[in-house]
């Protein structure tokens, strides 16, 4: 039995998702069960190729639902999850017992355990670890902008691998080792120091950049990055160096050479304290997400795209603030 298993790439959450889903395949569907654990990017349109679902059983985690009939399973808890015509009525019409969708839950590991736990008897309690940091850090839960900056715990070097790993042999393995091997050993295994040393290096020069290049204003730090070479960076950097700014819209040019925006709600402001679906609005430029975090790609010749649709995004959660105020005015006149 060959299972594809398609996940949200460079993302802590798609690889705790993927391992906690063969955890439970192997214990409660098919011990034998081989996996192919297969990177998926967002992306405008279908995200999906036809190699995608060559396979005996095929299950999409933390990524975007499809209508392919060889689908088995769905976990996810995107906003987005559901963005071509017919997806969700389809999703909805089907009512698979194999297909959940909760936008509600802070991770979709914790989601697919408690999910797996509820409808076919798997125990998750092996995994309290993963499961722990994967609420943590996908919900960005940190208690401040310096833990995932100065990324000093063994689960934010984890995370941190996750995030910029580009090698595609590596990826199963690291899979695999969250399944059952303690943080505090995995994060300095020969392969994820190896990976790690040169980012961790190059993330010191990042928190240096990142510093003269935000610029703030009216409550949203931009920064344009497009000048610099291809790479991920870490999203908190913004949030350390401005900790009470509302929202962060940034640009780079992502490590497949593609222009990157990213939007964000500050995770240590107040959740209520948010006036805009972040998600919708990068969805207006093909991208996707959360309510408080989202962002979008653009072909590497989008420039003009992505630069208009940074300055969209700004002005639109800037208004915000005028928004607010002409409220707060009203209400101290009625
Ligand atoms: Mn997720």
């Amino acid at each position: 039995m060959r299972v594809h298993v398609l996940h949200h790439a460079n993302c802590f959450d798609g690889a705790a998702s993927s391992a906690i889903f063969a955890a439970f395949y192997r214990a409660r569907i098919d011990a034998t069960a081989q996996f192919v654990y297969v990177p998926k990017q967002h992306r405008p349109g279908d995200p999906f190729v036809a190699d995608d679902f060559a396979a005996d059983d095929v299950a999409i985690l933390d990524f975007r639902y499809t209508t392919q009939p060889r689908l088995g399973w769905f976990f996810d808890h995107h906003a987005s999850a559901f963005q071509l015509p017919g997806e969700r009525a389809h999703f909805e019409a089907e009512g698979s017992t194999r297909k959940f969708y909760d936008p509600r839950a802070p991770s979709c590991a914790g989601f697919v355990a408690a999910s797996a736990a509820t409808h076919f008897g798997f125990d998750p309690t092996p995994h309290a670890e993963l499961l722990r940091w994967a609420e943590l850090i996908d919900s960005a839960a940190f208690p401040d902008p310096t833990m995932p900056v100065t990324l000093a715990d063994p689960a934010l070097r984890l995370m941190t691998f996750a995030e910029q790993n580009r090698d595609l042999a590596l990826v199963g393995r690291f899979i695999e080792d969250l399944i059952d091997r303690p943080f505090a050993e995995l994060a300095f295994a020969d392969y994820v120091a190896d990976t790690l040393e040169p980012v961790l290096e190059r993330h010191q020069g990042d928190i240096a950049l990142l510093a003269d290049r935000c610029d703030a204003r009216a409550g949203v730090v931009e920064f344009n990055l497009l000048d610099q070479p291809p790479r991920a960076y870490n999203k908190f950097i913004p949030y350390y160096h401005h900790p009470t700014i509302r929202y962060v819209v940034g640009l780079s040019i992502g490590p497949d050479g593609s222009i990157k925006l990213t939007a964000g709600y500050n995770p240590w402001l107040p959740r209520d304290g948010r006036e805009h679906d972040i998600s919708a609005l990068c969805e207006r430029f093909g991208g996707g997400g959360h309510p408080y975090v989202g962002g979008a790609s653009f072909g590497p010749d989008g420039f003009a795209e992505a630069l208009d649709a940074q300055r969209l995004i700004a002005e639109v959660l800037r208004g915000a603030e005028g928004v607010r105020g002409a409220h707060a005015v009203r209400g101290a006149e009625g």
